[in-house]
């Protein structure tokens, strides 16, 4: 997978995509972040990338051209014309099944906007889609970039080790991780819990699928909708949901 980033803070990108494993599968070849300082593009005197909007209003917006430009040094170097995504609170709130999606992909653009935003004209001819990371506003598009291309970048075959790739099944089912423990046995005065010392398989398995369930209707109810649940699994979510309201406010 190759991320291009069209930005004018080059820096942040590559600062913020070195570290931890994105670092590790850049060095072994199962990645690449570019960095293109759409500066670079703005062929005036001054290096000027913004302006003030017709129509008056607050702020500046990034102008056409430099964008413009930036995208085409891309296409040009790949040769074909790749899936440009740019971050906006105006777009698809961002979820696992884009980053899936965006992982079978040979290039990603990321259009990085600033300052009130990009003039529309070069959105309508380059962008293919849109996609925000949440509803609250940022000042800039680096972030929310690097965000995807952090969930994308671990949906990308040689990315995670096979130890790590197993947490991804856990969120598969599309229900919450269940609650994990490491040494010490006792910690605080508080035990782990014992089916998990007990060395039977069938039961851990048993035990950590009740936590999810317990954990997901708990914590983010609207998942069980789409979530791969039995129908004897929603019986027992029913009935914790009887014993919930009758507990009132405890967790
Ligand atoms: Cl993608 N960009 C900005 N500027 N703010 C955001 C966002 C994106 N997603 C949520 N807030």
């Amino acid at each position: 997978m190759n991320f291009h980033v069209l930005t004018l803070f080059p820096e942040m990108i590559r600062q913020g995509m070195n570290t931890s494993i994105i670092g590790r599968a850049i060095a072994g070849g199962y990645l690449s972040v570019q960095a293109v300082n759409i500066r670079d593009y703005a062929f005036n005197k001054h290096q000027k990338v913004d302006d003030y909007p017709y129509g008056g209003g607050a702020g500046m917006l990034m102008q056409a051209e430099p964008v413009y430009l930036a995208y085409e040094s891309v296409e040009k170097k790949i040769g074909y014309k790749p899936r440009v995504v740019y971050l906006t609170p105006q777009g698809k709130v961002f979820h696992q099944e884009m980053a899936r999606s965006f992982a079978k992909e040979q290039d990603l653009v990321f259009l990085c906007g600033h300052y009130e935003g990009i003039d529309e004209r070069v959105l309508e001819e380059i962008v293919t889609d849109y996609v925000s990371i949440g509803d609250y506003v940022l000042t800039g598009g680096e972030l929310p970039a690097m965000v995807v291309m952090d969930a994308v970048s671990r949906m990308v075959p040689g990315v995670l080790s096979n130890q790590e790739s197993g947490e991804t099944e856990s969120f598969a089912g599309g229900l919450l991780e269940y609650p994990q423990y490491s040494r010490p046995e006792e910690w605080h005065e508080k035990k782990v819990p014992p089916v998990l010392l007990s060395g039977h398989h069938a039961n851990i398995e048993a035990w950590r699928r009740e936590q999810s369930l317990m954990r997901t209707a708990r914590r983010r109810p609207d998942l069980l909708k789409t979530a791969d649940i039995t129908n004897k699994e929603w019986n027992q979510i029913r009935q914790w949901r009887k014993e919930w309201k009758a507990e009132t406010g405890k967790e």
